[in-house]
């Protein structure tokens, strides 16, 4: 069986989750149970980012003490994912233990091999970036930083530096043979961009205790603490066994995929895999960076408070609608611009129109004409189904891997709206006062294998209306895997009719 290890950004806590969140682990769960649909055996780490600066301030101004806040919001993230159906397999957060013990090693080794030593640093930090900044990147950008284009600190302190630079010509020569590294395309191409345009500057990875206290002791120098993005990377390998159990890491490692945001495009690109390459240890098979979630245009952020919250999307849409328009409205490789009005044209057209209506109507039908119970007389596939179909399981699993999930939710919807006009077309109540109940029977057998069919290509998006509408075919989750994705595979059905899975939203 092959494995699959997915994970997200561990993010930070300095605040609640917002959609921007809820977008990445999503994705991620998305293609956990794809990979689980197809019988991979899959690991899904996700996590906080509980250190530095940032948090630290947070914390302070909430009034709590450090390790209560961070509890505290820890909580919110985990009951958040619970609301989502995030099926992570498991939470690593970077004050446990065990990851921190994992830090001090790997810069105890790092150290040993000649790649730390102690220096000057002057220059910028962006503390809402946890990012340091050369004084010409800083000028670049007019000032400010360059990613969030916010004020920056100048700070002169005594550091521990990780040598980079020492690494630059071997980083440029893996990107160059393997340019599916990094994904997509464009985001290759800005780092291959950086990298030719720049001189790689030492990574500076330690902050005194006197200006930030909140972070690992640093191994070598009990006054500082580690830089919070150099032991927040580590916790992709800390996770999986790095430095205490062998057999883990070689079960997990390397990651399948590292799903980020374009924010923090740098950080994964460069310093990670320069990293893992000198502790010696194998690079991960893919990062794929995704847009920005935007509210009127400008990126939704917890430190410029313009989010959108996902429990208020929760209560008003539902979980399963509210990943399906997450999903379906942009691919990740975009941005996206937040709306209501975009959630609501979604649902109502895709979800309650289309979906919603083609299962309640033919559950209905068989509930009416049968009582419930419908089996195969005769079950040839219509030649419509067999056109949208067959492009359907030839291309699904393509544009899954690609995580092009517009395009494999198309395919799905295309099929749906082929089954409802496969109803019109039939007109089975006319077919009902002609008493042609064979030929009823067997239209209507088609619809559930079809709409059988579509719940399990729809389980990776919506899991609770894919298993909803399994539950109401009579049919149990086993049957949940993509090997079921064939035609004909029920004798008999024996409907079991619940609400409507998604009723339309009024617009007001
Ligand atoms: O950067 N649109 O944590 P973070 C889409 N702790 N995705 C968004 C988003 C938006 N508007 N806003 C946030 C950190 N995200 C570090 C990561 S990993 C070793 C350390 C998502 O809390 C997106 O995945 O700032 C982005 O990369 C991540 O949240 C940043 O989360």
């Amino acid at each position: 069986m092959s494995k699959f290890y997915i994970t997200t950004p561990i993010y930070y806590v300095n605040a609640s989750p917002h959609i921007g969140h809820a977008y990445t682990s999503i994705i991620c769960d998305c293609m956990a149970r794809f990979k689980r649909l197809g019988g991979e055996q899959v690991y899904y780490l996700t996590g906080t980012d509980e250190h530095g600066e940032k948090v630290n301030q947070a914390a302070k101004a909430s009034g709590e003490d450090v390790s209560g806040f961070v509890d505290r919001v820890v909580g919110n993230f985990k009951k958040l994912w619970k609301d989502l159906d995030v099926s992570y397999d498991f939470f690593i957060r970077t004050t446990q233990n065990e990851h921190k013990e994992v830090v001090r090693k790997v810069i105890t080794l790092l150290h040993s091999k000649g790649d730390i030593y102690k220096a000057k640093y002057q220059g910028f930090y962006c503390m809402p970036c946890e990012s340091f900044w050369t004084p010409t990147q800083v000028k670049d950008a007019g000032g400010v930083c360059a990613l969030c284009k916010r004020e920056v600190e100048k700070i002169e302190e005594e550091n521990y530096f990780f040598k980079l630079s020492k690494y630059e010509g071997w980083l440029k020569s893996y990107l160059k043979k393997n340019p599916s590294f990094i994904q997509p395309k464009t985001r290759y191409n800005e780092v291959k961009g950086f990298l030719d345009n720049n001189v790689l500057a030492d990574l500076c990875i330690s902050r005194p205790k006197s200006r930030v206290s909140w972070g690992v002791e640093f191994p070598l120098d009990a006054s500082y603490v580690v830089y919070v993005w150099f032991d927040a990377l580590i916790n992709y390998i800390s996770a999986v066994g790095y430095g205490s159990d062998d057999d883990k890491f070689k079960q997990w490692w390397p990651a399948d995929l590292h799903l980020i945001g374009k924010d923090i495009l740098r950080h994964h690109a460069i310093f990670w895999p320069v990293m893992l390459h000198a502790l010696g240890v194998s690079l991960p098979r893919v990062i794929f960076a995704h847009g920005w979630w935007k509210v009127e245009e400008e990126k939704m952020s917890k430190s410029k408070g313009n989010i959108v919250n996902p429990y208020t999307l929760i209560k008003d849409v539902g979980t399963d609608a509210l990943r399906y328009f997450l999903l379906r409205e942009i691919s990740p490789g975009a941005d996206g611009n937040f709306s209501y009005k975009a959630v609501v044209n979604r649902i109502n057209s895709d979800l309650a129109n289309d979906l919603g209506n083609l299962v309640y109507r033919t559950l209905n039908m068989a509930q009416k004409y049968f009582d419930g119970k419908v089996t195969a007389r005769k079950c040839s596939l219509p030649a419509q189904f067999k056109k949208t179909l067959a492009p359907l399981a030839q291309n699904y699993a393509k544009y899954m891997d690609s995580l092009n999930f517009p395009a494999a939710l198309d395919l799905v919807f295309a099929f749906v709206r082929v089954m409802n006009k496969y109803i019109e077309d039939t007109k089975p109540w006319a077919l009902w006062k002609e008493k042609e109940t064979s030929r009823i029977e067997e239209f209507l057998y088609a619809l559930l294998e079809g709409i059988r069919i579509v719940s399990v290509y729809l389980y990776p998006f919506m899991p609770a209306a894919a298993q909803a509408i399994l539950r109401q075919l009579g049919l149990k989750e086993e049957l949940l895997s993509l090997r079921e994705c064939k035609w004909a595979q029920k004798e008999t059905y024996s409907i079991k009719k619940e609400k409507p899975l998604f009723p339309r939203i009024d617009v007001d």
